[in-house]
């Protein structure tokens, strides 16, 4: 799917900012059909955010259900004639849009895109009501999954089986563009590199219409080919390779017969997984990084290019080339920024939380594990879920590889069966990218499923959730555990998670858990076992900064095992990893 853009043919407004907003902790919205009209009782939300800790209420914050976002837009009065989009980045977690009273789209899956063809609906220079529903529920269908209480006094609580706060809303743009009628609907791209020489493999969907042109420009606007058909490929000689640290891109311009013109950047690059290495250009790779979040004070998980750019700044002085977008697809923005500086990610579904073992809210018990919960149409969302993230971000160099999920049961049975269509899936809708999940604490001979996927990736808390405080023994343990992996498997390790929470400005020296040493010292050991284990090809410590999160009783304000604060100062750590990934 591709971005809105400004382009000879297209224009794009932005249609962020201060919307009516409602909650509608009573379900009235819909019977009442509060499209209809004005929000009732409404009070003014900024747009992207998450909506939840915004109006300083337990009420909003603790939210489970529907709220409503609502504006006038006005179509540009020169837009007649052409096709009219509404576009959301991201609605958490389903969404219902209204133009005026008609229904003009829905969508499920809080973190990818989805647009709403205006056209036949709107009349260019005259101003209508955009009315959004979001609801923020997760339930055993829905990817993540939750499941939602009704208490005796009325109120829900929601449920969920992953570490970080349900941030819900709008959280990221909103925008309004037009095309011709005819418009090139999507490309998709990839890279071969041999040598200096590189090839583009392109192929272009113009709906109403056919290719015109496809021109490859490099940086300096110079053309290096040029095509005219809707697929095919193109030879680049000399080329400058997209490399981690160097973020170099041409850029590909797809013109349809009817006039529309679309700009893609493209990276020339290429992935492979050879043994036990990881190759980017036929270069072993090595990941330092951080599984991150989307998470920031106020504005939960609403995008901001403040922060953004200034999580970047961070990654750069830290000396990391790599994050994974744990738990979640990230703003396209993010992706685009790392496109441009060279900084690799893994590129994760929302699909967290399959598994009930590891849950801090799940009063244990009912039911007895996630395979006896979920079902197909579980795996039906997982699917979409992967399918909508390829959809969005294959024509990012940066993305290297699809994480399709984040700790799910991989020990029962049932995983395999769930699991090896939603490989065979990922595969089918990229076959140029390796695939993996991030496996949850478990050795194995007890793992279903690893073999399935291109890269073990493994999420390891020795030291603190496993051989709390003894450090001795955690590297012990997790050496012995990486050279099993890598005798079995033959596979590159990343090792997705490792940390320990350390609350800011508690020292010690004799180094207690919960202090700013012993999480330095437990980084420390798994850095000593991982440059002993060849096939360590990745270290992505959990987590880059303090994140919001449920309040189960181990959790003090959330989670804690950022190596930044949550407001992002350094903690002891990130000048440890910095002696470690930069020598400085
Ligand atoms: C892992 C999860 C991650 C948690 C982390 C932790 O993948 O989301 O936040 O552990 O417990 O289980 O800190």
């Amino acid at each position: 799917m591709l971005r809105p853009l400004e382009t000879a043919s297209r224009e794009r407004v932005s249609l962020n900012g201060l919307w009516a907003f409602a909650l509608d902790p009573g379900d009235r919205g819909r019977p009442e059909e509060w499209w209809r009209g004005p929000l009732p009782e409404a009070s003014e939300m900024p747009v992207p955010s998450s909506f939840n800790d915004v109006p300083a209420t337990r009420d909003a914050h603790d939210h489970v259900g529907d709220v409503w976002y609502q504006r006038s837009v006005r179509i540009p009065a020169g837009w007649e004639g052409r096709r009219v989009v509404l576009r959301f980045d991201a609605a958490a977690h389903r969404a219902v849009v209204w133009w005026d009273d008609v229904e003009v789209g829905r969508h499920e899956g809080g973190y990818t895109p989805f647009e709403c063809d205006l056209t036949g609906h709107v009349r260019p220079g005259e101003a209508g009501r955009v009315t959004v529903v979001v609801d923020n529920r997760l339930d055993l269908g829905s990817i993540p999954p939750g499941i939602v209480d009704v208490l005796p006094d009325g109120r829900r609580r929601q449920r969920y089986f992953h570490d970080f706060f349900n941030y819900a809303g709008l959280h990221r743009a909103v925008w309004l563009y037009t095309t011709p009628a005819s418009y090139v609907e999507d490309i998709t791209v990839t890279t071969e590199v041999t040598g200096t020489d590189a090839r583009v493999l392109y192929r272009a969907d113009v709906a109403g219409g056919r290719v015109a042109s496809v021109v490859l420009r490099d940086a300096g606007g110079v053309e290096r080919a040029r095509a005219d058909t809707a697929s095919g490929t193109l030879s680049v000689p000399d080329a400058t390779l997209w490399r981690p640290g160097h973020g170099h891109l041409y850029e590909l311009e797809v013109s349809a017969s009817g006039g529309d013109v679309y700009t893609l950047p493209v990276g020339i690059r290429e992935v492979a997984v050879e043994g036990d290495r990881f190759l980017i250009n036929g270069e072993p790779f090595h990941f330092r990084g951080f599984g991150k979040h989307e998470d920031n004070a106020v504005r939960g998980k609403g995008h901001d290019d403040v922060l953004m750019v200034h999580d970047f700044a961070l990654l750069d002085w830290v000396g990391a080339n790599s994050f994974r977008t744990s738990h979640y697809p990230y703003a396209e923005e993010v992706l685009e920024y790392a496109d441009r500086h060279g900084i690799v990610v893994i590129d994760e579904t929302p699909a967290v939380g399959l598994n009930f073992e590891i849950a801090h809210t799940l009063v244990p018990g009912d039911p007895p594990h996630i395979w006896a919960a979920v079902g197909d149409t579980t795996q039906e969302a997982h699917r979409r879920a992967i399918e909508e993230l390829v959809a969005r971000d294959k024509n990012h160099p940066s993305v290297v590889m699809w994480s399709i999920a984040n700790e799910p049961d991989s020990a029962r049975p049932q995983a395999r069966t769930y699991f090896e269509p939603l490989v065979r899936a990922a595969r089918a809708a990229d076959p140029s990218r390796p695939v993996c999940f991030a496996q949850v604490q478990l050795p194995p001979d007890q793992d279903v499923m690893s073999d399935l996927f291109d890269v073990i990736c493994l999420n390891r808390y020795y030291g603190w959730y496993v051989d709390t405080g003894d450090l001795v023994t955690a590297e012990r343990e997790l050496e012995a555990e990486l050279r099993e992996w890598a005798r079995l498997h033959g596979k590159p390790i990343i090792v997705t998670e490792y940390g320990a929470d350390a609350v800011a400005g508690v020292r010690s020296v004799a180094a207690g858990t919960w202090t700013e040493d012993y999480q330095v010292e437990l980084l420390e050991a798994f850095h000593r076992a991982f440059d002993r284990v060849e096939s360590v090809v990745g270290e992505h410590v959990w987590n880059f900064a303090d994140f919001a999160t449920g309040y189960g009783v181990n959790r003090a304000d959330g989670n804690k095992k950022g190596v930044f604060t949550r407001d992002r100062r350094p903690k002891a750590a990130a000048f440890a990893l910095r002696r470690r990934w930069t020598g400085r």
